[in-house]
C-alpha cells in the first residue's frame, strides 16, 4: 500500500521533493498537488496527480493522506493548521513558521490534537555525517563539547528575493537546529557582529557572524555568508574536552588536468544534502503511515524561531539577546540532557 501525498508548493525544493517520491523513494505516491501558481502547479504534477485549486481542497481531500509542505514560510502557519485540523500528518519544510507566537499556535493545536503530526524540514539530522559526528559527541570519548563551529556557505542567493532579514531568519534557522541537536543544549542567548561586507550580494547584508550561548555554557560560532560565489559549502567542528570531532570534507572525484589538482564543490543544497532528503523522507513516510510524525517536530520548529528572532533582535541593539523558550509540552518529549 502506497502513501497518499499532496504536495503544497511547487518551486524549487517542491520540485526535487516531488521528484524523489515519485522516483526514488517506495511506498509513496504524490496523489496531488496545490500551488497559488496554477500553471507551475501543474507543470509539476506527475502523471495521475490532481491539481487542486488550493492547499485547503488538498488538504480536506480524501484522497490524501499525509501532506509536504513546501509553499513559502509565511504560508506555513495557516496550511499546518489546516492539516493538524483535518488530522494529517505533515512534513513541513523550515521555517516552520515565521514568528514565535505563530509556532506556539501550531503547538497548541497538535499537543490538543494529543499526538504529533508535524515532521520540521531540518534534513541535516537525517546527514550521514552529521550523523557520526552526533555518535562521537554522544558516546563521550572526547569528553563534553565545550564549542562547536559551524560555517554556512551558499555560492549566491536569489536576487531581490532574498532580504538581508533572510539570513537570519531563513538560513541561520539550520545552524541552530543542528547546535541543538548534536550538542543535546539549547540556545539561551544569541549575538551578531556584521563583518566587512561583501561586494558579491550587493546591498544585501551578507556575511553574518553568530554566537550562540547555549544552556550547557558551551559556545557555538556560525559563519553566515550567501554569496560566496565558489559553492555550497557546509562544515562543522566540535571542541570537547581532550578532543575535536568534524564533518569530513566530503568525497569527490579529484580531477588532474592543466589547472591543477581538484575536487568539485557542491552547487547547492540540493546537490549536497540529497541523500540527507531521501531519508529524512523515508522516515517521515513510514511514521506517517502509522499516522504520526517523527524527527524535527514542532518545538523544534519552534526554538529555530526563537534563535531568528533574537539574531534579528541582536542585530538591531548589537547586544546580546536572551531567549525564553517556556516550558516543553509532555507531547515532544524530555528536556534535553544537557540542556539542564
Ligand atoms: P520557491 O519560491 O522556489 O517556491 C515556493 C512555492 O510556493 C512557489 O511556487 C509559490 O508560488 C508557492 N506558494 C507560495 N505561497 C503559497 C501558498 N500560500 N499556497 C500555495 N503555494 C504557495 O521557494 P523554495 O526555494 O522552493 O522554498 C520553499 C520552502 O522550502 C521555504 O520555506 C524554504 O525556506 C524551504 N527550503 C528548504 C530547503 C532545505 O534545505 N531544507 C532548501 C530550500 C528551500
Ligand atoms: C535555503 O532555504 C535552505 O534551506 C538551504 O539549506 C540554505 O543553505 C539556504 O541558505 C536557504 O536559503
Amino acid at each position: 500500500m502506497s502513501l497518499k501525498v499532496g504536495v503544497i508548493g511547487t518551486g524549487m525544493i517542491g520540485q526535487d521533493h516531488i521528484r524523489r517520491l515519485t522516483k526514488v523513494l517506495s511506498g509513496v505516491e504524490v496523489a496531488g498537488v496545490a500551488d497559488i501558481d496554477a500553471t507551475r502547479a501543474a507543470a509539476a504534477a506527475p502523471a495521475g496527480a490532481e491539481v487542486f485549486a488550493t492547499p485547503q481542497d488538498l488538504i480536506r481531500s480524501p484522497k490524501i493522506e499525509a501532506v509536504v509542505i513546501c509553499s513559502w514560510g509565511p504560508a506555513h502557519e495557516e496550511q499546518l493548521l489546516d492539516c493538524i485540523a483535518a488530522g494529517k500528518p505533515v512534513f513541513c519544510e523550515k521555517p516552520l513558521v515565521t514568528s514565535a507566537e505563530a509556532a506556539r499556535r501550531v503547538m497548541e493545536a497538535e499537543v490538543a490534537h494529543g499526538k504529533r503530526l508535524v515532521q520540521v524540514g531540518f534534513m541535516r539530522r537525517f546527514d550521514a555525517d552529521y550523523r557520526r559526528l552526533k555518535a562521537v559527541i554522544d558516546g563521550g570519548t572526547l569528553g563534553l563539547p565545550l564549542m562547536y563551529k559551524s560555517v554556512h556557505r551558499n555560492a549566491s542567493v536569489p536576487v531581490g528575493l532574498y532580504t538581508s532579514e533572510m539570513p537570519l531568519n531563513d538560513t541561520l534557522v539550520h545552524d541552530a537546529d543542528i547546535s541543538r541537536w548534536l550538542l543535546g543544549d539549547e540556545v539561551t542567548g544569541v549575538e551578531v557582529r556584521l563583518p566587512r561586507r561583501s561586494r558579491q550580494g550587493g546591498e544585501l547584508r551578507d556575511p553574518h557572524m553568530v554566537l550562540l550561548h547555549m544552556a550547557s555554557g558551551a559556545l557555538v560560532d556560525v559563519e553566515i555568508s550567501v554569496n560566496i560565489a565558489y559553492g555550497y559549502d557546509i562544515r562543522g567542528e566540535v571542541s570537547c574536552e581532550t578532543g575535536i570531532a568534524a564533518l569530513p570534507n566530503r568525497p569527490a572525484t579529484v580531477i588532474t588536468d592543466a589547472h591543477g589538482i581538484r575536487q568539485a564543490i557542491p552547487e547547492d543544497w540540493r546537490e549536497r544534502f540529497i541523500e540527507a532528503y531521501d531519508q529524512e523522507f523515508r522516515e517521515w513516510i513510514v511514521a506517517a503511515g502509522q499516522g504520526t510524525a517523527t524527527g524535527p517536530s514542532t518545538w523544534d520548529g519552534y526554538a529555530a524561531t526563537l534563535v531568528a528572532d533574537a539574531a534579528l533582535e541582536a542585530v538591531a541593539s548589537g547586544q546580546l539577546a536572551r531567549i525564553d523558550m517556556g516550558d516543553k509540552p509532555a507531547l515532544y518529549g524530555q528536556a534535553l540532557d544537557r540542556a539542564a
